[in-house]
């Protein structure tokens, strides 16, 4: 018999999220009353109510004094399913990081915008702004099911594409909180004018007969307690693995017929990449194969996967709580005979599939009806204007010139669509004029490849700097690829202040997960399109040791790898002993040893971004450029 009313029965006593939840009058209370109290913060408890609708209190970490009160600050997420923001929407994104915020905007590694630095006093007004721009906050954080990522490449001549957005919004709807309580806290009870969802979505929420509903209450699917923990789901279709399925809670591809028409999906469940460190019973994990699902019954099926883990999720250790583990205690077929119990059908074989591949989509592309795309990269996310580099500038005269949609990728990229080709030199001509470059040729490759969270300033969890340090450690990278012979390589780095992993470090090739201060977890042996778990090589590397670790590795490589191996598939195919073993007797030679220091000089910022800026448009690193200037200042031979 299933059940249908959680939370899961056991001996153990439930989270205290749990009686958060109940109390909270579906996500009402007490962010509504603290709302309106002349407070810079909010209680624990309205903390963990209020990241149901969109938003995280945080405070400035660079500001904390001791005996002062934090530097308090929200930050907001969008619900962007697809990574979909509209012309008006981004604009006012734009307007409020500046009015409100901290003025730069942060697309999010799972297609989203982050707003950070938002005083409490504001949080209503810059709630209210987007919602009447078309965009969402609600369910972009929280116990439930966060933005469903699609790939962003708007291709209008793969009907697969579209189709995968088309689900990705639908299964977005299904799963939206029902609750009145956004509206009434963040509009004083005025609907939303935005997305009215389709009928065939309204209808399929309220489908029951197998448990997966209830009948009482605001909230059909989540009930009382919502879910044990996030839910994360994707909608991909064959080959593009642009939005890493196999870190998702619940993955969908895309099957068509020879016609291109759409007849289901393949299914997968069970990723997952938080971890603690030092605590064995957490881990990262791939997603299984599950089966296929016919189109006319994907919402019932995704409905009981859903209620699966609803009613049969850990409610008592939120470490232990998201679907992965659950799948991992029962194992697969366990998990999927009671999935078939919610559905009331069997579920029928996966359908085969080619190899999925990592796409970026940078660079100008024809979408397939005449009109182009562009994808834009953004280092780490971070849209912002800087020196020469006026990225933010750019985004906002386009946008406003051109009315462009615009599509966030999962690495924290950013796609403009519906070009007409004539627009295309005025485009560029304020893309060259702001100092981005287009042409992804022309892009650092270990950059273009490269993901890092924010971690410090601003995320309570941060164990060590991300965002504010990969670009120096890839800097040091690429100094040492070049001094060993080894110019063109490029692989994915990714990296994280600690080991929840939203950067998805246990996917690349070379992973840093935040282990102390200034040190990291060092992950090795993903594969270039994210389809291989990674393993930890070491726990924890001062980033002072980076070169002296990195080197006998990287010549290992040089010498040993087979034709066309990337980082990744050597490391996990020679294996870590042998990586162990090779550096345990590798002898640095006496030229290298010299010059493995990485020694430091400090320019001034206005220098440092001409050289950044001419090292791009060159196709060098800023080492190599600063070291033929000079060298030619000095007269120095080679
Ligand atoms: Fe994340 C918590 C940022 C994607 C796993 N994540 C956080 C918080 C909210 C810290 C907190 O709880 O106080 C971070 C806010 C930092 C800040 O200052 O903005 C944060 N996560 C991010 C973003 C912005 C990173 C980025 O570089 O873009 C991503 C926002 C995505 C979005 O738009 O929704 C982000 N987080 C991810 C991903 C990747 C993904 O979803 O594809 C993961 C790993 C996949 C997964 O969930 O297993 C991820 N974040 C976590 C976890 C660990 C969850 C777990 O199962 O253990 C936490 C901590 C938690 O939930 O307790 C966390
Ligand atoms: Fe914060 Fe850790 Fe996520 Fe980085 S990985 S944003 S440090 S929670």
């Amino acid at each position: 018999m299933v059940k249908s009313a959680p939370p899961a029965t056991t001996s153990q006593k439930p989270s205290k999220l749990e009686g958060i939840k109940e109390r909270s009058n579906f996500l009402r209370e007490p962010v509504a009353t603290e709302l309106l109290q002349d407070t810079t913060h909010f209680s624990e408890e309205a903390i963990q109510i209020l990241k149901f609708h969109g938003s995280y209190q945080q405070d400035n970490r660079d500001n904390r004094v001791k005996g002062q009160e934090k530097d308090y600050q929200m930050m907001l997420r969008t619900r962007s399913p697809g990574g979909f923001i509209p012309p008006q929407l981004y604009l006012t994104l734009d307007k409020l990081s500046d009015e409100y915020g901290n003025h730069t905007l942060r697309a999010t590694t799972r297609q989203g915008f982050q707003l950070h630095g938002i005083l409490k006093k504001n949080l209503k007004s810059t709630i209210a702004a987007i919602v009447q721009s078309m965009g969402s906050t609600l369910g972009a954080c929280g116990d439930l099911n966060r933005n469903v990522m699609a790939p962003p490449a708007p291709f209008k001549n793969k009907a697969e594409y579209q189709y995968a957005w088309e689900y990705a919004n639908h299964i977005a709807d299904l799963l939206t909180p029902q609750t009145g309580a956004y509206y009434e806290i963040w509009l004083d009870g005025e609907k939303a004018i935005s997305g009215e969802e389709s009928p065939e979505v309204k209808a399929a929420r309220q489908v029951n007969g197998t448990g997966t509903i209830f009948h009482d209450g605001e909230e059909p699917i989540y009930g009382t307690h919502y879910m044990p923990r996030k839910f994360k789901i994707s909608v991909t279709v064959p080959g593009d693995n642009s939005i890493d399925l196999y870190t998702q809670d619940l993955s969908l591809v895309v099957i068509t017929d020879s016609q291109g028409e759409l007849t289901g999906f393949n299914i997968y469940a069970g990723g997952g990449l938080g971890r603690t460190h030092n605590k064995e019973e957490t881990f990262a994990r791939m997603a299984d194969a599950i089966g296929y699902v016919a189109k006319a019954d994907v919402y019932n099926l995704v409905k009981a996967i859903v209620a699966t883990q609803r009613d049969y999720g850990d409610r008592t250790n939120r470490r232990h709580a998201r679907l992965k583990y659950l799948i991992n205690d029962w194992g697969v077929e366990r998990f999927r005979s009671m999935v078939e119990k919610y559905f009331g059908k069997p579920i029928e074989p996966s359908q085969p599939l080619p190899e999925f591949k990592y796409q970026d989509f940078l660079g100008w592309h024809k979408q397939g009806d005449g009109k182009l795309f562009l994808g834009i990269s953004i280092d780490n996310g971070r849209v912002k204007d800087e020196g020469s580099f006026q990225l933010k500038t750019a985004l906002r005269e386009i946008v406003q010139q051109f009315n462009l949609p615009i599509r966030l990728t999962a690495s924290q990229n950013v796609l403009l669509y519906e070009i007409p080709p004539e627009q295309k030199p005025a485009i560029q001509e304020i893309l060259d004029r702001c100092g981005i470059i287009t042409n992804p040729k022309e892009i650092e490759s270990l950059t273009r490849y490269a993901m890092a969270c924010p971690a410090l300033p601003t995320c309570g969890l941060a164990i060590t700097e991300s965002e504010r340090a990969i670009p120096g450690i890839i800097e040091r990278i690429r100094a040492l690829l070049n001094k060993l012979g080894l110019k063109r390589e490029h692989f994915v780095i990714r990296m994280t202040g600690c080991p929840n992993g939203c950067a998805r470090p246990y996917m690349a090739e070379l992973g840093f997960v935040g282990s102390a201060p200034e040190s990291y977890q060092v992950w090795l042996g993903g594969s270039p399109n994210q389809t291989r778990l990674a393993q930890p090589y070491t726990d924890r590397l001062h980033h002072n040791d980076l070169e002296k670790f990195l080197e006998p590795i990287f010549v290992f490589f040089k010498k040993s790898r087979e034709k066309g191996e990337s980082f990744g598939d050597f490391c996990a195919r020679v294996g870590f002993d042998a990586i162990r073993e090779f550096t345990a007797n590798y002898q640095p030679s006496a030229s290298r040893s010299k010059n493995t220091g990485g020694h430091r000089i400090t320019v001034r910022d206005n220098v440092f971004n001409q050289l950044k800026a001419t090292a791009e448009a060159q196709g060098k690193s800023m080492t190599d450029l600063l070291d033929e200037a000079l060298k030619a200042y000095l007269k120095m031979e080679e």
